[in-house]
């Protein structure tokens, strides 16, 4: 089968899952070029076995809330493809989790992983478990209990779940605790853990930290960087509050943060201090964004909307998928926006992209910018093997090569006859090369 019998043939066999089709025919798009100077690959029916994962779990999760209520969720893992590597990806707790969602985020973690130079397959897991208003002990028995299913098939080189959008080092604290009772077993089963218990010094800002050394190799091409730019910055988690911080090490001007309930535009900029307070107020307290606005000066509280009607230098989607509309990236344009760095995992609509690659501005697709995470969970995976653990300064210094080499990469791959780059193309070549290779050396099983 070509590319385009592929992808109508997964619309036909699984049709209600359309964040999966998003993300096959975005890569399919891409390929064809590449995919065509290999007449062994048709052959060997590899694009049909690169997009169906190789296998997935599906469990009921039971756990007991507060209140003494007996409560159900379901529990997934898609193991997409293990052709370099164990099956490496993170966990997401979220009331919108389904299949749809986590196949599309498994299948671009295998393309994204390949990118990182490091030996990681690609998987991804989760709950419709919501977070959102329950307390520490309820996390931790829902944690031990979706854990009491997943250890089964689960290892250090099997399968290396993290964390994603809900699940932090809380959680994976809880699950760590959990799969160690039930196995028996110590070992770097999971990344993201704490310092004391073989976590890597740098993970936490891994993802935040490398979105932005992606930013500043973009931005070099255009021969600036990011002294005195504006950017605008959705979502008030992880990624985002990382992103923030390495924005201002780096002379730029941070003016909103975002959660699922509205945005908040700061004119005045959030500083180191003010995202300190951000940071209190969402890992300790859970707190909402809009309190943000009700503490500080001269600050825009906005529900229910995202941020890309404002105008600045740079946005930088990281809170969930399909937050940057066909509208919004008008808008954005409109608004003279030279750069969209993805710290999320498909952030922008296709529509659109469309829209960001015709208006010729530099565009990351989060496949390449936001590897940085999964890039120091592979280095946490390397100190667990050899029982040592880098200092801040090394794994930040790998970190910020693994960016450049990413970004080399999609510049290879993906430089167009007039001289723009279309990163997606790019990202999507080099990741998929490796993992076809790989999976032709190794026959068909
Ligand atoms: P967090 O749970 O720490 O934060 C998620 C943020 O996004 C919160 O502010 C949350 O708001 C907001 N958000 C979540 N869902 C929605 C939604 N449906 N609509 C609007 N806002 C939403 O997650 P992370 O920061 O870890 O993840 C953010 C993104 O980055 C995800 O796309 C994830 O896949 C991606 N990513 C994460 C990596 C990591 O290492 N953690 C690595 C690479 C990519 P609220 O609090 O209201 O829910
Ligand atoms: O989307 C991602 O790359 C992550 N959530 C991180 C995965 C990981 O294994 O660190």
């Amino acid at each position: 089968m070509n590319a385009k019998e592929v992808l109508e043939n997964l619309k036909q066999r699984f049709p209600n899952e359309p964040e999966y089709h998003q993300a096959v025919e975005e890569v399919l798009g891409t390929i064809e070029e590449e995919y065509n100077k290999h007449p062994e690959f048709e052959k060997f029916n590899l694009i049909e076995r690169l997009c169906i994962p190789d296998r997935i779990y599906t469990f009921r999760v039971n756990w007991i809330d507060d209140n003494g209520n007996y409560r159900t969720n379901m529990g997934y893992r898609v193991q997409h493809n293990n052709a370099i590597g164990p099956y490496k990806g993170g966990i997401r707790f979220h009331a919108s989790v389904n299949l749809s969602i986590l196949k599309f985020l498994a299948f671009e973690q295998t393309f994204k992983n390949s990118l990182t130079t490091l030996p990681m397959g690609g998987a991804k897991g989760g709950s419709d478990f919501s977070p959102r208003g329950k307390s520490a002990a309820e996390v931790m028995r829902f944690c031990q209990a979706f854990m009491l299913e997943l250890w089964r098939h689960i290892g250090p080189d099997t399968d290396v779940p993290a964390g994603d959008i809900g699940v932090g080092g809380r959680e994976v604290g809880y699950m760590f605790g959990a799969y160690k009772k039930y196995t028996h077993e110590f070992s770097g089963v999971l990344t993201g853990k704490g310092r004391e218990f073989g976590g890597s010094l740098i993970r936490p800002e891994a993802t935040g930290y490398g979105n932005v050394y992606f930013l500043m190799e973009m931005l070099k091409t255009k021969g600036t960087d990011l002294k005195g730019k504006t950017c605008l910055i959705s979502g008030s988690g992880n990624v985002a509050q990382y992103t923030a911080q390495k924005v201002l090490q780096l002379g730029g001007k941070v003016l909103t943060m975002s959660d699922s309930d509205g945005y908040v535009y700061d004119p005045n900029g959030i500083d180191q201090e003010k995202l300190n307070w951000i940071m209190e107020l969402k890992n300790q307290y859970r707190g909402r964004i809009r309190e943000y606005a009700e503490e500080f000066e001269g600050v825009k509280y906005v529900p229910g909307e995202k941020p890309w009607n404002e105008v600045a230098d740079i946005a930088l989607p990281c809170a969930t998928q399909n937050e940057i509309s066909e509208e919004a990236a008008k808008a954005l344009v409109a608004n003279g926006v030279m750069a969209v760095c993805e710290g999320a995992n498909m952030p922008t609509v296709p529509a659109a992209i469309k829209v960001f690659q015709n208006a010729k501005i530099l565009y990351a697709p989060g496949k390449a910018s936001n590897a940085g995470g999964v890039s120091v969970s592979g280095l946490e995976m390397t100190q667990n093997s050899i029982r040592l653990s880098w200092s801040a300064e090394e794994v930040d210094a790998k970190l910020h090569d693994i960016m450049l080499d990413i970004h080399r990469n999609c510049v290879k791959y993906g430089t167009e006859p007039d001289g723009y780059v279309n990163y997606v193309k790019g990202a999507n070549i080099a990741g998929f090369m490796k993992v076809a290779k790989a999976m032709m050396a190794q026959g068909v099983i």
